[in-house]
């Protein structure tokens, strides 16, 4: 099963090749419901391991994008459930590996914009998704339930890609969610 989910993803930087994109954005529904249902440490190791054989695959100009959120599907451990493990697995990969924040997917009360801070300081910050949340991954359109917190973020962006040297080297994506009415499959 492991072999086939790396198999797909290296597939994914063939049609990359082909199509000439240049972002593998990632975001790992996978985790646990129970306390003891999996180890968690082997659980990253394994992680690791498939994302660096992916991460080696990448040519110079492509970038991996690994996106974190707090739980859901999983309600207990969830693999990248935060911007400090998507950060150490970026750092271990190299340069061309960088978080995404999607604005939804932290816990209520979280400074969203310490974090932005913190990744552009460290050229880190990949890409953004920028929703809304007032219960969990609610993907509401960005700001709708805090449009100041949106404010504190864009004004640590504007300082970010306005202080060099490490943040010229690296460049935001962002995409932003719309509403969907029903779900059919995963929130990312
Ligand atoms: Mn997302």
């Amino acid at each position: 099963m492991r072999r086939k989910a790396v198999d797909h993803l290296l597939e994914c930087v063939d049609i990359m090749d082909a199509t000439g994109s240049k972002d593998l954005k990632l975001w790992f529904a996978d985790g646990t419901n129970y306390p003891g249902q999996d180890d968690i440490r082997a659980r990253q190791d394994r992680l690791a391991e498939g994302l660096a054989e992916v991460y080696e695959r990448l040519g110079d100009d492509q970038r991996m994008l690994l996106e974190y959120k707090l739980f859901e599907p999983a309600f207990y451990t969830t693999d990248v459930p935060d911007w400090g493990t998507a950060y150490a697995h970026c750092l271990k990969l190299g340069p061309k590996a960088q978080v995404v924040v999607d604005t939804g997917h932290h816990a209520p009360g979280t400074n969203i914009e310490f974090i932005v801070a913190t990744l552009l300081r460290e050229a880190k910050l990949g890409a953004f998704d920028f929703n809304s949340r007032f219960y969990a991954d609610d993907d509401l359109m960005v700001g709708a339930a805090d449009p100041f917190q949106l404010f504190r973020i864009m004004y640590e962006v504007i300082r970010g890609v306005g202080s060099p040297p490490r943040w010229r080297s690296c460049w935001i994506s962002a995409t932003t969610s719309r509403r969907r009415s029903r779900r059919s499959s995963v929130p990312s």
